[in-house]
């Protein structure tokens, strides 16, 4: 293969659709601090996603930092050992202990049935992932929340514009946070927001943001400095534009990959998910025993090719050192964590990926099979 295929590469809006925004940040000389495109962008998000409140950040795990802050969490939250290792980090940021749960077989999400037995007189809240933008059982979640008077906080870097039949998932819980980095479906090169259910909550968090600032003589809280500048904003709104065209080509090629995987003993595409709109982030596949080579020796494989397919998430969170000691770390409390974990690939997948080279990347792996 002549270039090397990344598992991701960012979708930009064309150049020349940046030029009115760069002249005008030039001309007005607002460059951060909730500016004019910060606001548009707040404005156009919420309308595309179908939510009513959005507070822009730099980037996502600023915004989850912020949303336990929000939430005044403390004392023990439940999360899964399967995500970036972001999710957990937000909490030790926090001086939160992570109690890790397993996640559920088939959408690879914390398993709602395995939560209450991880519940303690420490517990305040819980913090799921929707992983690969693949929806938790958001509603079996909150009626353990509210059975326990527990915060739910969706880290839903991964979910962008994911609907289910009521309409976006980031409604759900008492907040999500989005990414919007460069690998995500959606980029400000580095960016994050918060999805608030009510003004009041978005307030808080507008302040928490800007130092805790309320006027220029006021702080009501410790705030950090977790802005959003001008520049992503407008990279932001040129880019909205074209999400819907970039989501179809996602959604294209995941067909292609399934069919062209289909058959393939030992290589298994999870199921569409329980989703009415999925934005196809990314493409796992999970290597299983019938295959002729290792999850490793495929992933060396596919390297070999210069395809630069990655293992997310291997290693689980929760095998870390800050994190291995924790008794709910062990292998044995997350076992179907640190199974998936050991077979899973991501396959590139964005929209530019063109059909040959997708075409190319099922053929070293079917050939890696035989
Ligand atoms: N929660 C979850 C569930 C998350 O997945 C993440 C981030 C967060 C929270 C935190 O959100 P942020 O604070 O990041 O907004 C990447 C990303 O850095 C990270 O944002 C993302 N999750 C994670 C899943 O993936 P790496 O270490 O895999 O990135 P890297 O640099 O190896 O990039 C992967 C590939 O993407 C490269 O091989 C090539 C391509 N790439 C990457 C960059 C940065 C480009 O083509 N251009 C680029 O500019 O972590």
């Amino acid at each position: 293969m002549s270039k090397p295929l990344y598992v991701t590469r960012p979708f930009l809006p064309p150049l020349e659709e940046l030029q009115p925004y760069l002249e005008e940040i030039w001309a007005n000389r607002q460059l951060t601090n909730g500016g004019p495109f910060h606001q548009q962008l707040e404005a156009a998000l919420c309308k595309y996603l179908g939510v009513e409140h959005i507070s822009l950040f730099a980037n996502g795990t600023l915004a989850l930092v912020t949303a336990l802050q929000a939430l005044r969490v403390t004392g023990e939250v439940i999360t899964t050992p399967y995500s970036f290792v972001a999710t957990a980090h937000s909490l030790l940021w926090n001086g939160i202990k992570p109690v890790f749960v397993d996640i559920d077989p088939e959408s690879l999400n914390l398993d709602p049935e395995k939560i209450e037995a991880a519940i303690t007189p420490q517990t305040t809240a819980i913090l799921p992932v929707h992983v690969y933008g693949r929806p938790c059982a958001t509603e079996r979640i909150q009626k353990i929340a509210d059975t326990y008077g527990l915060k739910v906080i969706y880290d839903a870097a991964h979910a962008f514009a994911v609907e289910d039949r009521d309409g976006s998932i980031l409604r759900h819980g008492d907040l999500s946070i989005l990414s919007f980095h460069a690998t995500k479906v959606f980029t400000t090169f580095e960016g994050g927001a918060i999805v608030s259910p009510d003004a009041k909550t978005k307030k808080r968090i507008d302040y928490l943001k800007n130092f805790g600032f309320a006027d220029e003589v006021t702080i009501v809280a410790p705030g950090i400095n977790g802005k959003m500048n001008e520049l992503q904003a407008a990279i932001g709104l040129a880019q909205l534009k074209h999400i819907d065209a970039a989501l179809s080509e996602r959604a294209a090629i995941d067909r292609r990959y399934r069919e062209l995987l289909a058959d393939i003993p030992g290589i298994r595409c999870l199921p569409a998910p329980d989703s009415a709109r999925h934005n196809h982030s990314y493409f796992p596949i999970m290597v299983e025993p019938a295959f002729v080579l290792s999850r490793d020796q495929l992933y060396d494989r596919l390297r070999e090719h210069d395809v630069y397919a990655r293992r997310y998430f291997y290693p689980l969170i929760s095998e870390f050192p800050m994190y291995r000691a924790l008794p709910s770390a062990a292998h044995s409390s997350v076992p179907v964590a640190a199974l998936t974990s050991s077979r899973v690939i991501c396959l590139p997948i964005f929209p530019q990926l063109a059909t040959g080279e997708l075409e190319l990347i099922a053929s070293v792996i079917r050939e890696a099979g035989k």
